[in-house]
């Protein structure tokens, strides 16, 4: 493996080839949450990418700027004072160092925890501009989360309608948010090779929404060959993607994609992501209405308290789901 050293000499972050204009994903599924046809193209969105991009999603981008804005600014402090809201574990700012195992990644971030009624707890002081901007994407972007997962009900012929999207707006449901600042690695320009930002993995979460800045960086690997294509970035839309507790709960008509970023050598990214996961209670198995006549799980059943614990044992870019599946 080719390594990037750079101060302090313990971190090794893997480098990748660097995008090329051919890479994009020319096919990605751009859906209108607000057509009439969002359900059954969302559905199918899942089914074949497990990802699609989402407009006229109804969050303000007034709201996606001002938290942009003010993690930009939180970001620019000096290193001392970001170090201050850290560790990352369970909750807080985190540099380089991607969970517990040793995974790095060119980036450094803040990880939240988002309580029931949408407000966070931790690192980000309560009355502070970044806590009110994060209060209110993060309400706003929950309740897309909330539309698009009952959309993923309709789509797949399944009632009630909050089949899946009471798992995340249920008492105790365990949401994440996480604000990801990639900067520029400029010592790789030119050389055809670039910075692993964040590395390849699936969530274990039901769904994940992100957006990012104008920086692009994003990759997905598609289902039908494992290729990778970039992302096009757009900064007005959100990004959806589907998380393995989702492919478990559709028995794997769903399918959790596997993602990674790529640092850019000019331009910071910024990323917002909203991750929607059950209680620690729930139990994770398919949904009996998409069992079919004599369908049977394709995986022995765990709760998504079991399953997180088993994440944060592996390694980043592990195949999480192998362990469960029959
Ligand atoms: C991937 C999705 C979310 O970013 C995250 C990540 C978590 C972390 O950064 O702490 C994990 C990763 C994510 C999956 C496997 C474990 C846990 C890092 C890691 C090596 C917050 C999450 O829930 O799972």
């Amino acid at each position: 493996m080719v390594v990037l050293a750079s101060p302090p000499a313990a971190d090794h972050i893997p480098l990748l080839r660097s995008p090329d204009p051919g890479d994009y994903f020319s096919g990605m599924p751009v859906i209108d949450l607000c057509s009439p046809g969002a359900p059954r193209a969302i559905a199918d969105a899942c089914e074949r990418f497990g990802f699609f991009k989402l407009v006229n999603h109804g969050v303000a981008t007034d709201a996606m700027d001002r938290l942009e804005s003010e993690a930009v600014t939180f970001f620019s402090q000096p290193q001392a004072d970001k170090d201050r809201s850290g560790p990352a574990y369970p909750f807080g700012y985190g540099s380089k160092r991607i969970g517990l195992n040793g995974d790095m990644g060119w980036l450094e971030y803040l990880l939240l925890a988002v309580d029931d009624s949408a407000s966070l707890s931790g690192a980000v002081p309560s009355g502070s501009a970044f806590r009110r901007a994060l209060n209110e994407y993060i309400g706003a972007v929950r309740k897309v989360a909330v539309r698009v997962m009952e959309a993923m009900a309709e789509g797949l012929g399944i009632a009630p309608l909050d089949a899946l999207s009471k798992m995340v707006t249920a008492a105790g449901s365990d949401q994440v948010f996480r604000v990801n600042h990639y900067p520029p690695c400029a010592a790789l320009q030119g050389l055809g090779c670039s910075a692993t930002g964040f590395g390849e993995h699936t969530d274990p979460q039901l769904v994940s929404v992100l957006r990012s800045n104008g920086t692009s960086g994003l990759q997905i690997a598609l289902q039908d060959g494992g290729q990778w294509v970039s992302v096009p970035s757009d900064r007005d839309a959100l990004f959806v993607n589907v998380g393995d507790s989702l492919q478990v709960l559709t028995n794997g008509r769903f399918k959790s994609v596997k993602h990674r970023v790529v640092a850019n050598s000019l331009k910071s990214r910024v990323s917002l992501i909203y991750f929607g996961g059950p209680p620690l209670t729930q139990r994770i198995a398919p949904l009996p209405q998409l069992l079919g006549e004599g369908e049977q799980s394709l995986y022995t059943e765990f709760t998504w308290s079991e399953y997180k614990k088993a994440a944060y044992k592996s390694r980043l870019g592990d195949n999480r789901l192998a362990q469960f599946q029959k």
